[in-house]
């Protein structure tokens, strides 16, 4: 269950629960003004016993109907209370406590998955993140954010220089990146996609605050377990981003594309100069990635080497 699926629920059983109730008080209103209605023809039986204006109405069962409808308000709202407080303590902890800095217990041997321990440190300032996938290969990127879809992924989220906000709506994620402090939080994506400017800053931190957000691109998971062996989600966002990839990709369209780069820049080494027009574009297709990730690894270095 993703943190989204939570919320979604919560908001159902409360909207459910509340127009549930809402009818059957209208509909006791509308009941009571109809059966004690004055059409002048009947007369009120117990018309010596209605209370005046300013008395308390005691009711003919001796108060046995307030008293229910107290107990059934209580239990009602007690039962939401400590539900709602037990799915938000899943969105804290997240499945097997990831979101609490990515040590899991897993219980269900079927939930055991390659990637769910999947960690993902993200290294705010200004104006960019850098990121390091920590527990698998340590693949680094800078602005590229890509993460397989249906797995939990653990969020360790820190800053390089003032306060940053690390926060991706679409998964109703949020996480404080404060330096010399550590935030874990966890998200998981159930559906393949490319969700624009899905990472943001949300604190005010600067000048270029407003423009401190990219890209989050979600693959399906053999596609991720193959740029991670080969180290290259870099390339795979790069890729995916200038539509030489899909996020539905297999992982052998990503190993021949990885392919065709290597022997396109092994080309442009030798100084081959009898490249066609095709040819030169493809390699300034290629140049241009190898540039991104090795930028990438540099800044991703210095926040490594501050902590
Ligand atoms: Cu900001």
């Amino acid at each position: 269950m993703t943190r989204g699926d939570v919320f979604e629920l919560i908001f159902q059983v409360f909207m459910g629960l509340g127009t549930l109730v809402g009818i059957v008080v209208v509909l006791y209103i509308m009941y009571n003004a109809y059966i004690y209605r004055d059409d002048e023809t009947t007369v009120d039986p117990k018309a010596d016993s209605r209370p005046e204006v300013g008395e308390l109405p005691v009711g003919g069962t001796g108060g046995k109907k307030l008293f229910m409808s107290f107990i059934l308000s209580a239990i009602i709202v007690i039962s939401l209370i400590v539900w709602t407080y037990g799915m938000l303590l899943y969105v804290e902890d997240g499945p097997g406590g990831i979101g609490q800095g990515g040590d899991i217990q897993v219980q269900n041997e079927e939930e055991v998955d390659e990637y769910l321990d999947l960690e993902v440190t993200a290294w705010a300032f200004g104006f960019d993140y850098a990121y390091s996938y920590q527990n698998n290969t340590g693949v680094e990127t800078s602005m590229k954010l890509v993460i397989p879809a249906d797995t939990p992924v653990a969020a360790n989220v820190s800053s390089r220089d003032v306060w940053h906000t690390f926060g991706i709506s679409e998964f109703r994620v949020k996480a404080d990146a404060i330096p010399g402090e550590h935030a874990t939080t966890w998200f998981e994506a159930d559906e393949t996609g490319v969700y624009d400017t899905g990472v943001q800053c949300y604190e005010l931190c600067g000048y270029r605050h407003s423009s401190m957000n990219h890209d989050l691109i979600v693959v399906n998971e053999e596609l991720f377990a193959a740029a991670m062996d080969a180290e290259a989600s870099g390339t795979l966002f790069d890729a995916i981003q200038s539509g030489e990839l899909s996020v539905d990709s297999t992982p052998e369209e990503f190993e021949s594309h990885i392919a065709s780069q290597e022997s396109d820049s092994s080309e442009s080494d030798s100084g081959n100069s009898s490249d066609d027009g095709s040819g030169d574009s493809n390699d300034q297709g290629t140049d241009s990635p190898d540039e991104g990730t090795s930028n990438d690894n540099e800044q991703t270095n210095e926040s490594g080497g501050e902590n």
